[in-house]
């Protein structure tokens, strides 16, 4: 038993292209009306597939396909939206394959005895709100649900009014509630399946992460004029910060990344030292204790950079998720389902957030990686072989079968 090839190439195309660039890529940014489309195709497939759907507070949009028993469901999902100029496999591969699970039940008539559910959560990319998966963060109880309305986007829209705006800003209560299992099917986003010549990732758990915003003050002035003694250049601080935070990165070593991805400079023209800058840091390591470590290093870096520069900034850490291992159980059914697709696997961890990173807060959780073309993603070049997919969104199936109980 096996899940249909070919209608699930279909989906990942038809979906693909709402959102699609002209690379071939996809920009769907969450509560867009590219991201309402996007729901709108899964909702009818869907309904499509006799599931019950619903939505929660937080445009969380669910499924369920009836057990035998009325007990806690087997959980399939991720998300649907994207970065900007990202690829169509970050998170609709998940959505998508457990689409094709429960089509594939369906077609073989299965009952189990749990019932199966496919969830998509809102806005896990944290690409227009802050943070990412702040929609399974308030389910987890991690993030106050008026907090995350709260978040505005660079043209201070706020989320609740963006969800109404779409049409899924639901009534359903967006909180814990007991699951068997949470199962995501993800790509990997990084190269090492692909080295290995792996279809399959075990995952065992999601690295620790930190997300930092930094503002700094300097005073905009003429670019002629203005002696280089009596100048508080907002964007040289920055340069500074950027650089100091890839010190830390090498200072610290082993496994920690850091990256600063977002910049903003006002005024941002040729003639006039810039007073204002924003950047953004985000750092992740396997290991709790190591952010604890590299923490208070990015904040002298900063302060120094401005006393040097004699700038003002504020620096806020307003995002930390510690590490998070997946359970036992649930690696385990995820391994022995990979074994029995035929599919060469290995075990893994995480490097990107997920939101299985909270549901693991809240239940029994694992994921499926399969490989990333390359070891890219978050671009357009993200790209994972129909092969790879097959396997992973059969062991996805053997996984969700085995938890579920087959009747
Ligand atoms: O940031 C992440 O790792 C994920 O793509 N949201
Ligand atoms: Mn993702
Ligand atoms: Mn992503």
């Amino acid at each position: 038993m096996g899940i249909d090839r070919k209608r699930l190439e279909r989906s990942i195309d038809d979906l693909g292209r709402i959102g699609e660039t002209p690379r071939g890529g996809l920009t769907r940014l969450a509560l867009t009306d590219e991201d309402k489309r996007g729901r709108d195709w899964i909702v009818a497939r869907m309904r499509e597939a006799g599931l019950r759907v619903t939505v929660d507070q937080m445009g969380n949009i669910f499924g369920e396909r009836p057990g035998a028993e009325p007990l806690p469901p087997v959980l399939m999902g991720s998300h649907v939206d994207s970065v900007p100029t990202g690829g169509k496999y970050d998170g609709q591969l998940g959505v998508l394959c457990g689409l094709e699970t429960i089509r594939t039940l369906n077609d073989q008539r299965i009952r189990t005895r749990h019932p199966v559910a496919l969830v998509i959560f809102t806005n896990e990319e944290g690409a227009r709100f802050q943070p990412a998966m702040i929609a399974s963060g308030v389910m987890a109880g991690k993030i106050a649900l008026e907090d995350a309305y709260g978040a505005r986007d660079t043209d201070g829209v706020r989320l609740v009014d963006a969800l109404e705006r779409i049409g899924y800003l639901g009534s359903e209560p967006c909180v814990a509630r007991p699951f068997r299992a949470y199962l995501e099917l993800h790509i990997e986003q990084g190269p090492i399946l692909e080295e290995e010549g792996l279809a399959v990732g075990v995952v065992e758990g999601i690295v620790a992460i930190s997300w930092s915003r930094l503002s700094l003050h300097g005073v905009q002035d003429h670019a002629g004029p203005t002696p280089m003694r009596i100048r508080h250049d907002a964007l040289v601080a920055a340069a500074e910060v950027i650089a100091g935070v890839r010190g830390i990165a090498r200072e610290i070593g082993g496994n920690l990344v850091a990256t600063v991805g977002h910049l903003t400079v006002r005024p941002n023209i040729v003639n006039a030292i810039p007073g204002a800058a924003t950047l953004s840091i985000d750092l992740r390591d396997p290991r709790t204790e190591t952010l604890d470590r590299a923490l208070p290093l990015v904040d002298r870096v900063v302060r120094d950079a401005c006393a040097r520069e004699g700038v003002r900034y504020e620096l806020e850490h307003y995002w930390r998720v510690p590490f998070t291992p997946f359970a036992a159980e649930v690696v385990a059914a995820v391994d022995r389902a990979a074994r029995a697709s035929g599919a060469r696997s290995r075990r893994i961890l995480s490097g990107a957030g997920h939101d299985a990173q909270y549901m693991a807060a809240i239940g029994p959780t694992g994921m499926i990686f399969v490989p990333s073309r390359g070891g890219r993603s978050h671009c357009e070049e993200e790209f994972t072989p129909m092969d790879d997919i097959e396997y992973g969104a059969n062991t996805l199936l053997l996984a969700a079968l085995e938890l579920a109980g087959r009747m």
